[in-house]
């Protein structure tokens, strides 16, 4: 009885059609990176920098996450807060919105951005977007609170999509901010629903419609969805870094959880001047190898989130197979730049073998490119941790960032970027 409660209860949880079971992974075959459309091989760095790797990003672009366009000349950065005593003193915080039209009534971001004192400028920074609200990473009474829509939820103190004095801190656990700053580091952040909000409208608010062409009306089929406008927000971040003295653009590690680990992954791959990628609990469409069918799958999240990825990817719903690409490719795109991707044990939805074997499925290209790759393997216990160029690890508990995580995305940036 005792063993057979868990079983009941794994069984009654599993939506339907989806795999929990290692031993019902269908059999399945990689799109070999380093195989050209053209069938011939890539020996070579120069073969995929030149040839290779931008075939790759196009199928991605068409197949998966869309196209996307380049930043606005319009674009205007004004620094609208800064405190130089700011947590205790320990940090200088100031935040900058970004106008992306230039016009201050029009589409915006704004970046709140942490960095350390008594450290050499310009400082190494980690950014990435958060779900809730810049004033959610933190209780600091000095960040401004977001007024854009949020999703529903009470427990968070959201109160008709709008965030309250209430929402203040309450994913401050995801943000380790005060071990970020003792070991030398910045971070930026910037809501995500400042780019897109999260909820299928036909792409009529967020940044999509500041692109259409005339008479257009959404993205065309191989065109971006939320993920690529969000991708697009974290590239505008970096056009922001480049233009403060303050922060060393040239160590930039961009990081992002779940959906946002997905957004880091795509912003990282497509823009090379993010030095070092961070996926946690990115799971499909994200780190998870597609073709495995384990946990979401393609179709699943094409479903419940119509509007993540670009219309083509649900030509690929129940036909995984057909995919041209898969998530070990997505991470090759990184190549040479360190990447790390991290699980949860208990994060079976995300995939966690998925995630391991995209990341050891790009270690061809990263050793072609001459680093040392994914230094395993086999995929390792809960709390070993691979260090080499391509990092990885697992750890034990839920779906979530943790401290534990944060010290490790520390150590692998201490490694590659100090
Ligand atoms: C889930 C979704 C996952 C993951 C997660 C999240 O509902 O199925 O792909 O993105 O949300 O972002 O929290």
């Amino acid at each position: 009885m005792k063993l057979l409660t868990p079983i009941i209860l794994m069984i009654i949880a599993i939506p339907e059609g989806i795999n929990y079971d290692e031993s019902k992974v269908p059999d399945y075959t990689l799109p070999d990176s380093l195989t050209l459309g053209d069938g011939m091989k890539v020996t070579d760095a120069t073969t995929w920098l030149k040839h290779r790797r931008p075939e790759i990003l196009r199928l991605f672009e068409e197949n998966v996450y869309g196209k996307m366009p380049g930043r606005l000349k319009e674009t205007v950065f004004e620094v609208i807060s800064t405190d130089s005593e700011a947590l205790g003193g320990s940090a200088e915080r100031k935040e900058v919105s970004v106008y992306f039209t230039g016009k201050k009534d029009g589409p915006k971001m704004d970046i709140l951005i942490y960095l350390p004192k008594g450290i050499e400028r310009p400082t190494p920074v980690f950014v990435g977007l958060n779900f809730y609200g810049n004033h959610s990473i933190n209780p600091d009474p000095g960040i401004m609170l977001s007024k854009q829509w949020m999703r529903e939820d009470e427990s968070l103190g959201i109160k008709n999509n709008m965030a309250t004095e209430k929402s203040r801190g309450v994913s401050a656990s995801r943000w380790a901010i005060e071990r970020i700053l003792a070991r030398g580091y910045g971070l930026a952040t910037i809501y995500y629903g400042d780019l897109d909000p999260d909820f299928h409208d036909g792409f009529q608010n967020g940044v999509h419609p500041l692109f259409y062409k005339e008479g257009q009306t959404q993205p065309k089929p191989d065109e971006w969805g939320a993920i690529g406008a969000w991708a697009w927000g974290l590239s505008r971040a970096m056009d922001y870094f480049e233009t403060d003295d303050d922060i060393d653009h040239k160590r930039v590690a961009v990081i992002g959880h779940s959906r946002l680990g997905k957004t880091a992954l795509w912003a990282g791959a497509q823009d090379e001047r993010f030095a070092l990628v961070i996926s946690n609990n990115s799971g499909c469409g994200g780190a998870a190898l597609s073709r495995r069918r384990f946990g979401e799958t393609v179709k699943r999240i094409n479903t419940s989130f119509p509007h993540w990825f670009c219309a083509n990817f649900k030509r690929f719903n129940d036909r995984e197979d057909e995919l041209p690409v898969d998530q070990h490719m997505l991470i090759a795109l990184i190549a040479p730049r360190p990447v790390y991707i991290a699980s949860a044990a208990e994060d079976l939805w995300a995939d966690p073998r998925g995630e391991f074997l995209s990341a050891k499925g790009a270690d061809p290209v990263y050793r072609l490119l001459g680093t040392d790759g994914l230094d395993a393997e086999e995929m390792p216990k809960v709390n070993q941790p691979v260090m080499s160029t391509v990092g990885y690890h697992i750890r034990p508990g839920k779906h979530d960032v943790t401290e534990y995580d944060w010290e490790r995305f520390m150590d692998f940036a201490d490694l590659h970027l100090k």
